[in-house]
Parts: structure tokens; C-alpha cells; sequence
């Protein structure tokens, strides 16, 4: 596919937005325990505690607002000539609210819930307990945030697989590089023949895959390394 372009962002993204990251000091995997909150084994020992650990986050929804970055991948999407798909291991809906719309939430979405006896999703914005009735089966005890945990399988692998395998550039902005399959986007993409690019505060855990990287705070390096490529400075 000429000029396509994929992208992969992570937590950082957001920051700016004030939603907390995972890894960086006082981050969510500093205060909560992974294995409790992000498991489907946690989920069934204390489905209060990922409840509430999901419920917080999901109330942050209605506080923050997309930033510069969201803005400028919107941006790209719209103006650049190839494709542009946006992949995300974010479960905010930062991006779409910025205009992204060629998007894929490969953990999920909080603004979503999942029935596990009927697999039913259904939008939902509101706090969830095992108390809710499922919209679709009227059972209650199986909803869940329609998130992607540890030990699950991510959404829309082959899609994304697919378009690696295509792209000229490949774009992986606000990670860590440290959760799998997303860390490993980097080798398939630079397999097929891309150009690829970190776009991140520091260095990340996979930076050595990268043929460029640029570091600083995403809403100043992502609007302008979009500018590049609109420009045509950077081909696709
Ligand atoms: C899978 C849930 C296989 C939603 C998340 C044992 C059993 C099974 C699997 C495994 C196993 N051991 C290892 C694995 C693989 C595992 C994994 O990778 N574990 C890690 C810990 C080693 N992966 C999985 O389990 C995945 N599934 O492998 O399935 C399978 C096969 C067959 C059948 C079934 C299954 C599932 C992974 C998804 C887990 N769910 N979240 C939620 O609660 O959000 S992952 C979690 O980490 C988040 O989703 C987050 O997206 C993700 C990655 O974190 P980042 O986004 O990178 O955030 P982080 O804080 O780490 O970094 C932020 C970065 O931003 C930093 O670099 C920072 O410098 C930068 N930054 C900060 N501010 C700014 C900035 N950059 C720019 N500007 C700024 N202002």
C-alpha cells in the first residue's frame, strides 16, 4: 500500500491530557497491582476491586480533553494521502473525540462493557459492580469493562498484522515498548520494508528496533514530525 502509514500509541499520549500512565514515577502500576486489576484471574478473585479500579478511570473520561497530539494523528488521518491507521493500546476515547477515525483500541475501550455470559458489548459510561444486569441477557454478576487483560487476546491482531506488512512508515508514539504483541509492531513493520519511528518522551525499552527516534514531550514532537510528513519530507 503506497504511502500507508501505521501508528501505535501508548499512554503518553494522554499524559498531556492529565490521564496517568502505567510505568513512569507515581504511575497506575505504582499504586495498583497488576495481577489484581489486569488479570481475568484478578477479575474473578475481587470483581469489586477491578470494578472500582476501572470505575475511577472511567469517570476520568468526562474530565479530560484530547490534546496537541490527539489533534495532530487526527490531522495526518485527514490530510495525508496514503491511509493512516491509528492502532492504540489506550482505552480512553482521547483520539476519536480528536477526529481519529481509521482507529483500532487493541486493549479495548472503558467507555464500553462486555457481558461474559452472552458476550453482548454495549457502550457504557457509567460505574459497572457485579450487581448490573446485562442490556442484552437481563443477567446480572457478568459484566465487565470491555478491556483487554493480561493473558487475553488483543483486538484485531490480523488487521493490524496486515497493515504492518504494508506500510512504508510505522509510528509508535507514548510507549513504553514493554506490553506484548504491541512491543514487537516495530520488527514486523521494519520486516516489510518501513521506515520506522519513535516519537517518545525517553528513550522506550524497544528503541534500538527503530531507525529514528525523537525524543520529547508528543505534543510538541507529533505535530511537528506531522508537519514533516505532510510537508513531504518524510515519504511514506
Ligand atoms: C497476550 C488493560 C497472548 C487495559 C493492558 C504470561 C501469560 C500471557 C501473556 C504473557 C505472559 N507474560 C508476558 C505476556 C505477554 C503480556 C505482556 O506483554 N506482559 C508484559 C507485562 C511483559 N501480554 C499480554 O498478556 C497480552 N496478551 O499476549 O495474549 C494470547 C495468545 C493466545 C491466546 C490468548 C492470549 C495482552 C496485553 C494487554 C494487557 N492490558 N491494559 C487497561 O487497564 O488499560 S496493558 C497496559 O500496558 C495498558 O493497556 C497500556 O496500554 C500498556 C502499555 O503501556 P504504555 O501505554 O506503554 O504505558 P507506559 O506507562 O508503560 O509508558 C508510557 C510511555 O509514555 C513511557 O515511555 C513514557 O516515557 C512516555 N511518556 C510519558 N509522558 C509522555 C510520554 N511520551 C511523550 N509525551 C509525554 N508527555
Amino acid at each position: 500500500m503506497p504511502n500507508a502509514i501505521v501508528i501505535l500509541t501508548g499512554a503518553g499520549v494522554s499524559a498531556e491530557s492529565g490521564v496517568d500512565t502505567f510505568r513512569d514515577t507515581g504511575g497506575i502500576w505504582s499504586r495498583y497491582n497488576l495481577e489484581e486489576v489486569a488479570t481475568p484471574e484478578g477479575f474473578s478473585a475481587n470483581p469489586t476491586l477491578v470494578h472500582e479500579f476501572y470505575n475511577g478511570r472511567r469517570s476520568q473520561l468526562s474530565q479530560v480533553e484530547p490534546n496537541a497530539t490527539h489533534f495532530a494523528l487526527a490531522r495526518l488521518e485527514r490530510e495525508h494521502e496514503g491511509e493512516v491507521l491509528l492502532v492504540t493500546q489506550n482505552i480512553d476515547d482521547l483520539h476519536e473525540r480528536a477526529g481519529s477515525k481509521n482507529l483500532i483500541h487493541m486493549h479495548g475501550e472503558i467507555a464500553k462493557a462486555l457481558c461474559a455470559k452472552c458476550d453482548a458489548r454495549c457502550e457504557w459510561r457509567e460505574p459497572l459492580s457485579a450487581k448490573v444486569p446485562c442490556p442484552s441477557c437481563g443477567e446480572a454478576g457478568g459484566m465487565r469493562p470491555d478491556v483487554v487483560w493480561f493473558g487475553e487476546m488483543p483486538y484485531q491482531m490480523e488487521r493490524i498484522y496486515e497493515a504492518l506488512g504494508q506500510c512504508g512508515v510505522f509510528i509508535s508514539i507514548g510507549t513504553s515498548g514493554s506490553v506484548y504483541p504491541a512491543a514487537q509492531f516495530v520488527q514486523e513493520a521494519a520486516r516489510a520494508g518501513a521506515h520506522t519511528v519513535e516519537l517518545n518522551l525517553e528513550p522506550s525499552e524497544n528503541r534500538l528496533d527503530f531507525d529514528e527516534a525523537i525524543h520529547g514531550p508528543a505534543s510538541r514532537v507529533v505535530p511537528e514530525y506531522v508537519e514533516l510528513i505532510l510537508k513531504g519530507d518524510i515519504s511514506a
